[in-house]
Formats: structure tokens, C-alpha cells, sequence
């Protein structure tokens, strides 16, 4: 059997997978997640209509951000998990059909309900749910609607997918927000009804950017408001002896769980990928076998796991398929899932109980001894940055801050991200970076050095902290009385998956103009698409970091 999916930057050929995801995915997985947002729309169908006449559901709001997130790439590849939402989908929208269908009888209108083809009914079995799915394949939209059309619904529904992501984040830290529930069932109802407009697609295309900015705002919220605002610190990169977990990921309530249940165990617990900037929160590195940082970007995930001395936590993408050597010693818990790997369930409460893991640390050996100490520094988001605003004001109006360059985004296994690295590299001496997500490992360990006391390289944190950088540069703007697109700033920008979607419509949204985006552009971006893109908000494709940073510089 094939599949299609184009959803992320290393998709194959750059232009789909086809036969086998690059990710891993295989196409029975590919099949129930597209089944997946088939009922995801359904549900939401019925939410947005009953929140029309003021009902609200839980279930309904919690399942569809749920099962977004779990489509994002490099999220849930177990095919009994999925079997297991799609069911409880079709559930939770059978019982919006019911509550939907009570108040229209009480309205004395005639209940509606979906068409058939808009309501699958899921089969019996495993099978049966994989043929479904591939009926509900984007390949069959491509063929109906075009290239333009289904790429620009595409843009919308991987919006969606990493606004979920954020919202489940902030959701587990008891930050919500109605309107965003309401936003993605009403987004998803506009999908369902398969619009074609390019100006309507485009519209809800930043719409999404929009509502994004107040889910990271929710998320910066439940991140600051529970473990405290990051600070400066020297986050140690190399390991020290001792038996070990390291997490990765992006969730921090995991993470404090995880750091309460080792306390006093003589565990050492280290971050992996997006969760270094946890290093910085006050309330997680008051533990203080919470030691560091292990490894970099989650494309290398193989080989450092392998070579990891003890047990491994993924908290949520991006996974990658765990070799035969450390498959015994990886979890997964949240919405991350592998076949075959343990799986951390939570309780009612939310509550997780992780002495499975906390057991296969102490039965591997540890780290033999100490390396040799390394550090570098982190946690310098919005309220670091903006504590000290008046000194970096002070040094671009004297003229020793040229150029503020955000070089922030996903890393991925491509060659041409050694762009990233050359371009942060070349950056003048007199200019200051501020940096964000997996891409930084790139260039995180190098030395950048610091100007009168303000350092050259300042890591605002995970993706999410995009909200961080958005907010430091309005502060700029406002001291400096003009627009963000005026200011000494340029982005250069890098994209992996869909929550890196989610950002860039954001920046959009906010009328960022000259954003620079690589390594590639995404496949669902048509050249007709492109051009609105282009002749709207002046977007780049990254050439080479030498002519880029030549004509940003001048
Ligand atoms: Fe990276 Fe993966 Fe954080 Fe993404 S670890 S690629 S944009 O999941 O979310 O930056
Ligand atoms: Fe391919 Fe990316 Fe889709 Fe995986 S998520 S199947 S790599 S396009």
C-alpha cells in the first residue's frame, strides 16, 4: 500500500512521502492519523455548532486538541494507541450528534447530522480502520481540488496541529482558554466543509497565527506562573558520574514529576533537545540532581541514546524509531508513543508514575566518571531580556549593538542546515543573536562572546518561547518608538515541523515582513501560494548565509 503526507520540511524529494515516511512512519500509520483529523473535523463540526447556542463540552474541546497533537510529526507512531482515539473520537462525536440533535429538537428545528461520507463510522478492526483512513487520503484531495487549493487547506490544518500541541502543553498546567477551543473547532468545521476561496483559506491561514499568539501567551503563562520566569545560567553540557535519566521533549510539568520522584534516589537527571532551556526555571533547577544538558537535537537522538548510560524519557516529539540496543531502556508518556515501547499513562489526576523508568536507571550502569566540565549559557527570555532592556537600548543608540539577528526553529537531519551554523558564524561581532528551538544546536556551544557585559548569543528557549522573542522585540519597538519591521532586527528562520507552522503564521499575523525561512521550503507551499506569500509579507527563501547576511547588512 502507499500514503501521502508532505506535513514536514524533510518529507521526501520535497514533495512527499510516498512509499514510507523519512520520519519512520509506515503507511498504516499514515492511514489512522489522516482517519484521525477525519473524526477530529466530525467532533469538531458538532462543537462548533452546539458553542453557536452556547453549549460547551469538555470532552469534545480536550479530544480535538489531543488528537491534533498527535498527528504532529514525530509524535505517536503506535497504531494501537491511534486505533484507541480514533474510537474514542467517534464517541465523544456521537454524543455531540446527540446534545446537537436535543437542542434543535427543543428549538423545534429538524436535527442535521454529518453526511455519511463526513462520519465515518470506524470498522471493527485494525485493518478495517487503515482502508478508512486511506479513503480519507490528502492524496484524494490533491486529485480533486489541486495543488493551491488542498496545499492552503494543509497550511491550515498543520497550523491547527501545532497550536494543539501548545494548547495540551498549557492545558496540563490548568492554563485554557475558551476561545482557543472555540477557534479550532470553528477552523476545523470551515476544513470540513472543504473550501476552495484562496482569499477565505488565506485569511483563516492567519486567523490561526492570530489565536497562536494567545496560546503561546497561555503557555508562557503556565510555564512562568508554575516554575518561575528562566534566569541566566550556565547549563552543564557534559556528563558527570552517577546513574541517569535524561528527558526530552518539550514538557515541563513531566520534568518536575519526574525530578520529585528521583529526589534522593542517586539519580542524575539530565535534559535532552527542547528541554535544556527547563535548565533555567527556578523551580526546576532548585533540584539539584537536575545536572544538565545530554546530547543536542533530536535528529541525533540514535546514536546519543545508544550511548546513554541509562534510562531515556520522551515526553513528546520528536521521537525517532529507538534502536534494538536502548529500546528496553526508553518511555514514552503524554501523547508519544512507539510500538513496543512502555508507556507512562497519568491517572485521573494527571498524576504519573514513573518508577519504571526511575527502576531501568538504576540497573544501567551510569556514567563511569566525570567529563570534563563544560557549561554554557541559557535563559535569557523575555523577562531576563527585558530586566536589562535599558542597557541594551543604551548600546544600539551609542552604536555599539549594530543588528539583533533571531536565528531560531527546528533542526533536522539535512545537510543544508550547516546554514544555520555558517550564518550565526559570520554574524559581525557587533551584533547580538537571540536564538530559540532545536535549531541552536547548531551553534549553542560555540563561544559568541558578549557586548559591554550584554552576551552576543541569548537563548530565549523551546519553539514555544517564540512568544519570548515576539515580546522582546515589541519592547525594542516600543522603546524605539517605531514598528517591529523597522527595528535593526532580522529573522532567520528555520522549519521542521507543524508547530513551526504555527509560529511563522504567527509572525504573519503580527505583519512581519522579510522573514528569512529554510532549508527548504514546505512542499504544501505551491509557487501560486509563494507569491501571495512573497508579494505580501516580502518572505525569503534562505540562499547562502553569505549573500543573505550581505544583503540584510547591506
Ligand atoms: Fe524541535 Fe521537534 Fe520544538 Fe519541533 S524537537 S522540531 S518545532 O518538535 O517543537 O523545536
Ligand atoms: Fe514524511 Fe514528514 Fe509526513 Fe513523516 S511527517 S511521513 S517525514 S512528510
Amino acid at each position: 500500500m502507499g500514503m501521502f503526507c508532505y506535513q514536514c520540511e524533510q518529507t521526501a524529494k520535497g514533495t512527499g512521502c510516498t512509499l514510507k515516511g523519512v520520519c519512520g512512519k509506515e503507511p498504516e500509520v499514515a492511514a489512522l492519523l489522516d482517519l484521525l483529523v477525519h473524526v477530529a473535523e466530525g467532533v469538531s463540526r458538532y462543537a462548533h455548532c452546539a458553542r453557536g447556542k452556547g453549549i460547551v463540552n469538555r470532552e469534545a474541546d480536550v479530544f480535538v486538541v489531543e488528537a491534533l497533537f498527535s498527528t504532529v510529526t514525530n509524535v505517536d507512531f503506535d497504531p494501537a494507541r491511534l486505533a484507541e482515539l480514533i474510537r474514542r473520537g467517534a464517541k465523544v462525536r456521537a454524543n455531540m450528534r446527540g446534545v446537537c440533535a436535543e437542542t434543535c429538537r427543543k428549538a423545534g428545528r429538524e436535527p442535521q447530522a454529518l453526511p455519511a461520507d463526513a462520519a465515518i463510522e470506524p470498522a471493527a478492526d485494525l485493518l478495517g480502520l487503515i482502508r478508512q483512513g486511506e479513503g480519507v487520503a490528502i492524496s484524494k484531495r490533491l486529485d480533486k481540488l489541486g495543488a493551491d487549493v488542498t496545499g492552503l487547506q494543509e497550511l491550515i490544518t498543520y497550523g491547527l496541529k501545532g497550536m494543539a500541541a501548545y494548547a495540551d502543553h498549557a492545558r496540563v498546567l490548568d492554563k485554557e482558554d475558551d476561545g482557543v477551543y472555540a477557534f479550532i473547532h470553528e477552523a476545523m468545521d470551515f476544513l470540513s466543509g472543504n473550501p476552495t476561496d484562496v482569499g477565505a483559506l488565506t485569511a483563516m491561514a492567519l486567523k490561526v497565527g492570530e489565536v497562536n499568539l494567545k496560546v503561546m501567551e497561555l503557555l508562557d503563562a503556565a510555564n512562568t506562573g508554575t516554575y518561575g520566569h528562566p534566569e541566566p545560567t550556565q547549563a552543564r553540557v557534559t556528563p558527570i558520574k552517577g546513574k541517569c535519566i535524561v528527558i526530552s521533549g518539550h514538557d515541563l510539568k513531566d520534568l518536575k514529576m519526574l525530578l520529585e520522584q528521583t529526589e534522593g534516589k542517586g539519580i542524575n537527571v539530565y535534559t535532552h533537545g527542547e528541554m535544556l532551556p527547563c535548565l533555567a526555571y527556578p523551580e526546576l533547577k532548585k533540584h539539584k540532581h537536575l545536572v544538565g544538558n545530554y546530547g543536542g537535537a533530536w535528529q541525533d537522538q540514535q546514536k546519543e541514546f545508544e550511548a546513554f548510560p541509562g534510562a531515556i524519557l520522551m515526553t513528546t516529539n520528536c521521537i525517532q524509531k529507538p534502536k534494538e540496543s536502548y529500546k528496553a531502556q526508553i518511555f514514552t508518556t503524554g501523547l508519544v508513543a512507539w510500538p513496543g515501547v512502555k508507556h507512562i499513562e497519568a491517572d485521573a489526576s494527571g498524576k504519573k508514575d514513573f518508577s519504571p523508568v526511575i527502576k531501568a536507571a538504576l540497573a544501567a550502569p551510569g556514567f563511569a566518571a566525570d567529563a570534563e566540565a563544560k557549561t554554557i549559557p541559557i535563559g535569557f527570555a523575555r523577562n531576563t531580556v527585558m530586566s536589562v532592556a535599558g542597557t541594551v537600548i543604551d548600546a544600539v543608540k551609542g552604536g555599539a549593538i549594530k543588528h539583533f539577528f533571531l536565528i531560531g526553529g527546528c533542526d533536522g537531519a539535512k545537510p543544508g542546515r550547516n546554514y544555520y551554523t555558517d550564518f550565526a558564524q559570520a554574524v559581525p561581532k557587533d551584533c547580538v543573536i537571540l536564538t530559540l528551538a532545536c535549531g541552536k544546536y547548531r551553534f549553542n556551544k560555540l563561544d559568541f562572546g558578549d557586548i559591554g557585559g550584554i552576551p552576543r548569543l541569548l537563548d530565549c528557549g523551546q519553539c514555544n518561547d517564540a512568544y519570548s522573542a515576539i515580546q522582546i522585540a515589541v519592547a525594542l519597538a516600543g522603546a524605539f518608538g517605531c514598528g517591529v519591521n523597522d527595528l535593526p532586527l532580522s529573522l532567520v528562520l528555520s522549519w521542521y515541523e507543524q508547530k513551526a507552522v504555527c509560529i511563522l503564521l504567527t509572525l504573519l499575523h503580527l505583519g512581519i515582513k522579510n522573514i528569512r525561512l529554510g532549508p527548504t521550503l514546505p512542499a504544501f507551499v505551491t509557487p501560486a501560494v509563494l507569491q501571495v506569500l512573497v508579494d505580501k509579507f516580502a518572505i525569503k527563501p534562505t540562499t547562502t548565509a553569505a549573500e543573505d547576511l550581505k544583503a540584510i547588512l547591506g
